[in-house]
């Protein structure tokens, strides 16, 4: 038995999605964010880290949602509709790459922007234009032109390619949809630049999983 903790707005949609493709039965748990903006307390009783996703496979706790994802296409997957074959060495490496890429190097400046934002929207109106000030300097410094140029490499590999690991789709366009959906909210992607990730963006919202997802999960808004 399948059991999905999901919190709304969050990258246990990458999971609730993945387990829609996979057509599988599963029993979902939803959570709300705090006012906060944190996962409730309860989940720490699911799993130690009190993160979502989490999925419960019989006995077991699972979180990370890159290792949660390798989990359900080892056992579930066995014709590679998700995941390419060890043997197609180049669709294998994107995928790879594009699946750890998602966590390791687009997540990052995005969480550090939206942590900023949060800063400045709750100091007091006397420090808010100090607070202001700090973010401007952290994002001029830290955050814009790394998220510029992880969209620019996301740009080249979809302008020479329908999905992130080739002519297929895969599980590494779930696990990167939530960074592109992050990196568009706000006044969104300047499309004269990024023309080819809003195509991909749309391609990834049409598909049935996925909207079988959102109805189940909500959808998801930054
Ligand atoms: N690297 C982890 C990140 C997990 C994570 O940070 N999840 C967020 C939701 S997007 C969370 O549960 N945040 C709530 C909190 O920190 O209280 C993964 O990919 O699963």
């Amino acid at each position: 038995m399948l059991t999905l903790h999901h919190l709304n707005n969050s990258r246990s949609f990458r999971i609730l999605w993945l387990l829609e493709e996979l057509g599988l039965d599963y029993k979902l748990v939803t959570y709300e964010r705090t006012k906060a903006h944190l996962a409730p307390e309860s989940l720490k009783k699911v799993h130690p880290l009190g993160h979502t996703p989490v999925l419960e496979v019989d006995d077991r706790a699972l979180a990370e949602s890159g290792f949660i994802i390798e989990y359900l296409l080892k056992h579930y997957d066995k014709e590679h509709q998700f995941k390419p074959s060890d043997d197609n060495e180049s669709a294998w490496e994107a995928y790879t790459f594009w699946l750890h890429f998602a966590e390791a190097s687009a997540m990052p400046p995005l969480v550090m922007r939206l942590v900023f934002n949060k800063v400045v929207e709750r100091s007091p109106m006397l420090i808010k234009p100090i607070s202001k000030g700090i973010r401007k300097q952290v994002e001029d410094g830290m955050i814009n032109n790394n998220i510029v140029n992880n969209l620019n490499l996301m740009e080249k590999q979809l302008q020479d390619s329908h999905w992130f690991a080739g002519e297929a789709f895969s599980a590494a366009d779930i696990q990167m949809h939530l960074a592109v959906v992050g990196a568009n909210a706000g006044t969104g992607l300047d499309s004269s630049k990024y023309a080819n990730i809003l195509i991909w963006l749309k391609r990834c919202e049409e598909r049935d999983a996925f909207k079988r997802a959102e109805e189940k999960g909500g959808r998801l808004q930054f």
